[in-house]
């Protein structure tokens, strides 16, 4: 089933690009998300940069705060299951269009992550990265201590599966879907920005949904 699942996700965008460009689909070329041309989830775009993706469980899933912090720590699954959760219910939105109403995500709120490290003076901004080796995320400090804003461990009230990014993936409610990385491995305090991997491509660092990328999406929350 693992396999099965990999594969599907290896294939996933891949077949689904080639489809379109068969197929002559011009409704959406947008590269960070996909029109819904193949099956999925319940209104979800599976999606993901980097052709295949490593399965990360309780065994190897370890996820480091690190930068400009006085303690630098390294999480395990179980000790992020160990903190408060915070449950928050939005409608997920892609910047592509597509909305998927009222989903349940819930982990661990970012900002306790970076109480417990200790923010130095100096750091303005966070990066991300994640263990699929590709992708990569910004936000600001006052952004990233918003309290809608998680280091999510369960999704529809499920575990993270791994084609949502599971073990961990970033969560971001108030932004564009773009911003929530999946796959999530490193958080780092920096002094400035550095665009993520959509926002060198031209996207918005600042990605709040309805008044960012040019949209205006009205979030229904
Ligand atoms: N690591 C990683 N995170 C990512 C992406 C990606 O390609 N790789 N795509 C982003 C985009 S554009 C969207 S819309 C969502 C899709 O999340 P989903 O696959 O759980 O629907 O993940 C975001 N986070
Ligand atoms: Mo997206």
């Amino acid at each position: 089933m693992l396999g099965l699942g990999a594969a599907g996700l290896a294939a996933g965008p891949y077949l689904q690009r080639a489809l379109e460009s068969a197929l002559g689909a011009a409704a959406d070329k947008d590269p960070t998300g996909l029109t819904g041309l193949l099956p999925n989830g319940g209104g979800f775009r599976y999606y993901s940069v980097a052709p295949s993706v490593p399965h990360r469980g309780p065994e190897n899933y370890r996820l480091s705060v690190d930068g400009l912090v006085e303690r630098p720590a390294t999480y395990t699954l179980d000790a992020l299951r160990r903190l408060p959760q915070t449950r928050i219910v939005r409608d997920v939105q892609c910047v592509t269009g597509w909305r998927v109403p009222d989903t349940p995500f819930e982990g661990v709120t970012l900002s306790r992550l970076l109480d417990a490290a200790g923010v130095r003076p100096e750091a303005r901004a966070i990066r991300f990265t994640c263990f699929d080796g590709t992708y990569s995320e910004s936000l600001t400090l006052p952004q990233a201590r918003r309290a809608d804003v998680l280091v999510a461990l369960r999704m529809q009230d499920k575990p993270l599966s791994h084609a949502h990014g599971g073990p961990a993936r970033l969560y971001v409610a108030p932004m564009y879907f773009y911003k929530s990385a999946k796959w999530l491995s490193g958080i780092t305090l920096t002094r400035d920005v550095e665009p993520g991997y959509w926002e060198e491509r031209g996207y918005d660092v600042d990605a709040w949904v309805g008044r960012s990328n040019g949209r205006d999406d009205t979030p229904t929350v």
